[in-house]
């Protein structure tokens, strides 16, 4: 007698597992709601890609006929314009820069220490401007940005030719 009940205690036992266990393979459904909720955020339309760092010159334009003294003025996007700190720098502040200009000159090579001799013009006052004597003809015109060392950075120069009447 003891045997019988134990037994139908066994089988009892075995469905209210089935029961639990049948419970638990429900619960992921409650989920779904959450799921699909995060697609529409994904599918969002992404913001544009950010164009990167240049420097331009805002005049003259490129193949402008211009009288002498030329005035010439740069501008510079996606990077910081700053003068170069007074005393002694031993280190570039990262993400700043001034300009420096070169006539008949082309761009020096990413990394190069920009000289502080002709033809090239340092501005490390951090100015935008300038107006330069050049004699008559055909002349090319390099703006390079240099950090606070004076060193040249990826994607910081420009060239453009005017003719000087
Ligand atoms: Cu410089």
């Amino acid at each position: 007698m003891t045997r019988s009940h134990s037994r139908w205690f066994g089988s009892f036992a075995l469905v209210a597992a089935t029961v639990v266990v049948g419970a638990c393979g429900s619960e992921p459904a409650p989920a779904t709601p959450a799921e699909t909720a995060a697609p529409p955020a994904a599918a969002a339309p992404a913001p544009p890609p950010a164009s990167g760092p240049r420097v331009f010159f805002v005049e003259p334009k490129d193949g402008a006929t211009v009288k002498s003294p030329v005035s010439l003025r740069y501008g510079i996007e996606n990077y910081e314009l700053g003068a170069v700190p007074a005393g002694t720098v031993t280190t570039a502040r990262p993400g700043i820069g001034h300009h420096h200009v070169a006539v008949d000159s082309e761009c020096l090579p990413v990394g190069a220490p920009i000289p502080k001799a002709a033809p090239w013009v340092h501005h490390g006052d951090g100015k935008s401007e300038i107006e330069m004597q050049l004699p008559p003809g055909k002349h090319t015109l390099t703006l390079q940005l240099g950090d606070d060392l004076h060193t040249t950075m990826t994607g910081l120069c420009t060239t453009i030719t005017v003719n000087v009447e």
